[in-house]
């Protein structure tokens, strides 16, 4: 980690080359969110088929609902290609009945993708992009299971959105402010970004996200405040860093969603890779409204 470069000076918003995500969606009456997933299929699987999202197979139920996948769809688990391919499946399926399925840009994805980026140009990997992922857990068995069309997939996940009045990010972090003070200038910034051959660029990106806690400690709520009033939400959804590690529960605590920042912050990553459990979200308009855990099995 230590070769990367000093981080850019805050804010420097990019001019969008490519047209920007719909920046707020509307609010679904059935909203979930998932946290980093890591390979964890099987998991995956049965959360979605307890809370009604899909059949056993794993095929979409959901009708109507909106689901948000909050990124780290890959490595350390059993099958990240597994985990993108059912995401990208049911992408298509809930389209079909009204539904939605939304992916966002994790790390581990942005590591695959930096890696894979520079590995012709790069073989000696003077650059580090290829130790950096996987110093980080990389997977490189899975490398060859990945299809161009997964990853042209991994390149157009957004990195944030807003859906009624939830900002949902991946990592609980400010670096999303450097790509933009709005949610599609954001989302463009970094589309155009992952299409870029410049290594800087990619080096910043990979730095800003291994950082993470941002909302946490004496000033936590108010940067918390200042992300919200940037971007017009009043409550910030994320993963990135396990509730359990966070919160530094024991072991044995089954791991929860977890209200933080003055109640202006909600952490759904259940490190469900990691540990026994694992859960998914139901959103209402500024509650959770429901959990579905493996715990309760
Ligand atoms: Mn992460």
């Amino acid at each position: 980690m230590t070769y990367l470069p000093a981080l850019p000076p805050l804010p420097t918003p990019q001019a969008a080359a490519t047209e920007p995500l719909p920046a707020l969606l509307p609010t679904s009456p059935e909203l979930w969110v998932v946290g980093d997933v890591h390979g964890a299929l099987t998991k995956l699987k049965r959360l979605l088929w307890q809370a009604g999202l899909t059949n056993p197979q794993g095929q979409w139920q959901g009708g109507k609902a909106h689901v948000v996948f909050l990124g780290d769809y890959i490595d350390r688990g059993e099958d990240g290609v597994g985990t993108v391919r059912l995401i990208r499946t049911l992408q298509r399926q809930a389209h079909s009945t009204g539904g939605r399925v939304d992916a966002l840009l994790g790390n581990h994805e942005a590591m695959l993708l930096a890696a894979l980026r520079f590995a012709a140009r790069d073989p000696q990997d003077n650059l580090k992009f290829f130790q950096f992922w996987t110093r980080n857990g990389g997977d490189t068995q899975e490398l060859a299971c990945f299809e161009p069309s997964d990853l042209a997939w991994m390149r157009r996940c957004p990195a944030m959105l807003r859906v009624g009045p939830w900002l949902l990010q991946h990592a609980d972090s400010l670096m999303y402010l450097h790509y933009g003070q709005r949610v599609g200038d954001v989302n463009a910034a970094v589309a155009e970004l992952l299409q870029s051959d410049d290594p800087e660029s990619w080096h910043n990106l990979l730095a800003l996200f291994t950082t993470r806690m941002a909302f946490q400690g004496e000033k936590g709520q108010y940067k918390a405040q200042q992300l919200l009033d940037t971007y017009q939400a009043t409550r910030l959804v994320h993963g990135h860093t396990p509730v359990g590690s966070m919160f530094k529960w024991p072991p044995s605590m089954p791991s929860a969603p977890q209200w933080y920042a003055g109640k202006l912050c909600l952490n759904v990553d259940s490190g469900m890779t990691y540990t026994l459990g694992g859960f998914i979200v139901r959103l209402s308009v500024q509650e959770i409204a429901q959990v579905v855990s493996l715990d309760e099995w």
